[in-house]
């Protein structure tokens, strides 16, 4: 069975077309000669990793670059193959938006013209100059296949679109210095100014397997020097995409931290810390309590990638766009003739209680709201599930549930086999079919008729957590989601900081459901998962949507709002740039 092309979002950002790259596959020997894509940029070492996370699924990037508010206009440009057929040609496509909802697709703003990017344009970011003018500055894949640092500039200020950039010819500014490993040195981020008025961002590379946030610095934007030691590193190997900005938080004494993410190239998965950052002596010290690398924490546990923040200096806001990579089949991509979706925008903050980074959906995205079912107190028994019936479609909605559970002493213990485990770990051994004490109960999305074809967004609750608290683990469960062939099903789990004891058993859930996305915000956005699926009959209308609850206690859904979602409009801006 095919994937069905009827999966196209329709308020998840895509562009009308976007062409997988070609696989070039490999036999990897270590990996029983398994068959996995030629990366011509990534190191593939760890075939069971990789295939774990889907990498031998999408070699196509689509990662958000030099997201920007600038003048009233929102711009995202996008890592993108116009050619598609093979890896290469990596241009930096561009979208812009007055509400970050209907989308101008404009011609690619950066594409190879240069020695300094004539092998590719790759990940980069937008700085807002204090005179107003914005600078990118992206990787380039040289003449030599280096890659190098190269900076951009507005062609003409007074085009609102800022349709065509300059590049100009004492590019690159940064150059891999001696010693440092050519073809790990990429993403730079969005560049701040120091209180000695220097300019410093930072670029991923990596030093044998640790990763490294390095640090520049300039006066001009133009003439860049490295610091003396990076900023962060960690025992993680390469660090794409950092990202590095002020959070505050009016319940944290000192009122700002700095947040550093990393995307792992070896597991596809990103990780923030935050902490302390003394501009004065470039120093960075994560918290005590957070964990660099495979321990630490997540923006989400699911598909979400190469993500980039900016500061949107209208609200004022920081908002996240993360990529979300397909998990159907090369094949299936190049029949559907699209691949790559981002994220909805999300704001990101830190928690009042200091201790992690909560996100949610930008609130424009509620104006795609339309038709409204509403339930308010229903109890959901052991074993039991119900219809929210009435949506013109359950394919494309934004659903708000909060539950409250009857008896938490029917919790499960929490098996100290899995202490230490990550919540992947416990969700794969204790799914949406497996009966528990306190859940699994939560939502079965793009639900078929006789609900053969289901993805499960659930909680489960289990006794015997730290300081006698209860765990609670929240999970994507898409093993049931269709019955097409060659999907990659995943099931996606983190822990949810919550003390379920405390709120009364509550927790709520809010799930933006886009025909192949399923994007969930678990207790208010402190844990979120997003997964793609490819239902072969919950497709359109067909689609359903349910309340399931598989614990021994009973559950009741305190109110649940599902609302059914308009499209974003999505329109092109053809005119080429003079200078092409
Ligand atoms: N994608 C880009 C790189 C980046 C990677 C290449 C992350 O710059 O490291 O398309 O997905």
């Amino acid at each position: 069975l095919a994937v069905d092309d009827g999966l196209r979002t329709g308020y998840h950002f895509q562009p009308p077309k976007h062409w997988i790259n070609g696989k070039n596959l490999m036999r990897v020997p270590r990996c029983n000669n398994v068959l996995i894509p030629r990366c011509s940029f990534c190191s593939l070492t760890c075939c069971g990793i990789g295939e774990a996370n889907g990498r031998d699924r999408d070699p196509v990037r689509a990662d958000p670059n030099g997201v920007m508010y600038y003048k009233g206009v929102y711009h995202l440009f996008y890592q993108y193959n116009p050619r598609g057929a093979v890896w290469g040609n990596i241009v930096w496509a561009h979208a812009v938006s007055t509400d970050l909802v209907d989308w101008v697709m404009l011609p690619p703003a950066i594409y190879p013209t240069a020695p300094f990017d004539v092998n590719g344009c790759w990940s980069g970011s937008a700085t807002v100059l204090p005179d107003g003018t914005p600078v990118i500055m992206y990787t380039g894949i040289d003449a030599q296949n280096r890659q190098v640092q190269n900076v951009a500039y507005p062609k003409d200020l007074s085009d609102p679109y800022l349709r065509e950039w300059v590049k100009p010819d004492y590019n690159p500014v940064i150059a891999p210095g001696p010693g440092m490993n050519a073809t790990a040195f990429r993403d730079p981020t969005t560049a701040w100014q120091g209180p000695d008025g220097l300019w410093r961002l930072v670029i991923g590379t990596k030093d044998n397997h640790r990763g490294l946030a390095m640090l520049y610095r300039s006066r001009d934007f133009k003439q860049w020097a490295p610091a003396n030691r990076a900023l962060h590193s960690g025992d993680t190997g390469m660090w794409e995409c950092p990202d590095f900005y002020p959070v505050t938080s009016p319940g944290v004494s000192g009122g700002t931290k700095h947040v550093l993410k990393v995307s792992l190239d070896l597991t596809r998965f990103e990780y923030y810390t935050f902490g302390e950052y003394d501009h004065a002596t470039d120093t960075y010290v994560p918290d005590a309590a957070l964990a660099d690398g495979n321990d630490g924490l997540r923006y989400d546990y699911g598909n979400f990638y190469a993500s980039k923040t900016f500061l949107d200096t209208a609200k004022p806001r920081r908002i996240l766009w993360g990529w979300a990579n397909e998990s159907d089949s090369t094949a299936d991509d190049i029949r559907k003739g699209w691949a790559g979706v981002q994220a909805v925008p999300r704001k990101v903050w830190l928690s009042s209680d200091g201790k992690q980074l909560v996100q949610w959906p930008v609130a424009e995205i509620e104006s795609l709201r339309g038709g409204l079912v509403n339930i308010t107190d229903r109890l959901v028994g052991a074993g039991q599930h119900f219809e929210v019936a009435g949506l013109a479609s359950a394919a494309q909605a934004d659903v708000e549930a909060s539950f409250q559970v009857a008896d938490l002493d029917k919790a499960e213990s929490f098996d100290p086999a899995w202490r230490g485990a990550d919540a992947q770990t416990v969700c794969a051994a204790r799914g949406a079919d497996a009966r528990g004490g306190v859940g699994p109960f939560g939502l079965w999305v793009l639900a078929s008729d006789e609900r053969e074809e289901r993805t499960a967004v659930f909680f489960r609750v289990f006794k015997g957590g730290d300081g006698g608290k209860h765990v609670v683990l929240m999970c994507n469960d898409p093993s049931m989601s269709s019955h097409a062939d060659n999907l990659y099903k995943p099931t996606f789990a983190g822990f949810v900081d919550v003390d379920i004891a405390q709120t009364g058993g509550k927790i709520a859930l809010r799930t933006l459901i886009d025909h192949s996305v399923v994007e969930s915000f678990g207790a208010h956005g402190k844990t979120c998962i997003l997964s793609r699926v490819y239902p072969t009959k919950a497709v359109g209308e067909k689609a359903r949507l349910f309340v399931f609850n598989n614990g021994e206690s009973d559950v009741k859904v305190t109110h649940l709002n599902a609302y059914e979602m308009r499209s974003a409009k999505i329109t092109s801006d053809t005119t080429e740039p003079t200078s092409r």
